[in-house]
């Protein structure tokens, strides 16, 4: 059994996906991040870096005690090596997937991150930054357009991978972001095929439950993090 410490976010998504397109049996376990319940103890013993999601294997394949994963792309390639599923076994297939998978960890995950923080979310509108994060943004969208025009099917070759479950989600956001996938044809025609698999509708409807107003407190715990007080926090 695999306890996910979860929120309904992108990153989120990822896992939730992961582990239905697999079939593992696992147990949600809601992190409120907007109350701050990511820097409780416990947690935080798992996901030291205060962020969802982590998973707990409580069946190791070496028989071991419990093991504890934080980082979507670690989990995504743990959970891909128990089971031999969504990660090639030969050297070029598994690296193709893994600099994908990568890509989207260093740069697609962060950087429209970042744009929906300065556009949607900051109390202070800022030009250059939103400009800054939104062209980058695009850039990334045409990275991963031309990669899908190359391939045909899906990220990193003919075969569905973690590297698609690792971008899917943040390529949910583009309405909100103010992106049209009309500007990225290859993107939109995987985007539609990949949101129509049945195990990423069932990720995607696992705890709609943690959605909560994002109020003052919600805004201080997640973007005023700095490191003296949350040290104080622990
Ligand atoms: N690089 C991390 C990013 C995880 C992340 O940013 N999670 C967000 C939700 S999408 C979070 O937990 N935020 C809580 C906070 O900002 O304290 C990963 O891929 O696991």
């Amino acid at each position: 059994m695999i306890d996910l410490h979860y929120a309904p976010t992108p990153n989120g998504w990822k896992i939730s996906i992961m582990l239905e397109e697999l079939g593992l049996p696992y147990t949600v376990i809601p992190v409120n991040i907007r109350s701050g319940e990511q820097f409780r103890p416990e947690f935080l013993a798992i996901s030291p870096n205060n962020r969802i999601p982590a998973v707990v294997d409580h069946a190791p394949s070496d028989g071991g005690e419990p093991f504890s994963v934080f980082e979507t792309g670690a989990i995504l390639i743990y959970l891909a090596e128990k089971t031999g599923r969504f990660l090639p076994g030969d050297a070029r297939g598994r690296s193709k997937v893994v600099q994908w998978v990568m890509w989207q960890m260093s740069g697609l995950g962060p950087m429209l991150g970042q744009h929906g923080h300065f556009a949607l979310y900051a109390a202070e509108k800022i030009p250059y930054a939103i400009e800054r994060y939104r062209d980058e943004a695009a850039r990334l969208y045409g990275v991963l357009d031309r990669q899908l025009d190359k391939t045909a099917a899906y990220v990193a070759g003919d075969d569905y991978s973690i590297a698609d479950i690792a971008c899917f989600p943040w390529t949910m956001t583009h309405k909100a972001q103010g992106f049209s996938l009309d500007d990225y044809p290859n993107v939109k025609r995987w985007y539609a095929a990949v949101r129509a698999r049945p195990q990423v509708q069932a990720g995607l409807a696992i705890g709609k439950f943690v959605k909560e107003p994002f109020d003052e407190e919600a805004r201080r715990n997640m973007f005023g993090q700095k490191a003296k007080e949350m040290a104080g926090k622990t």
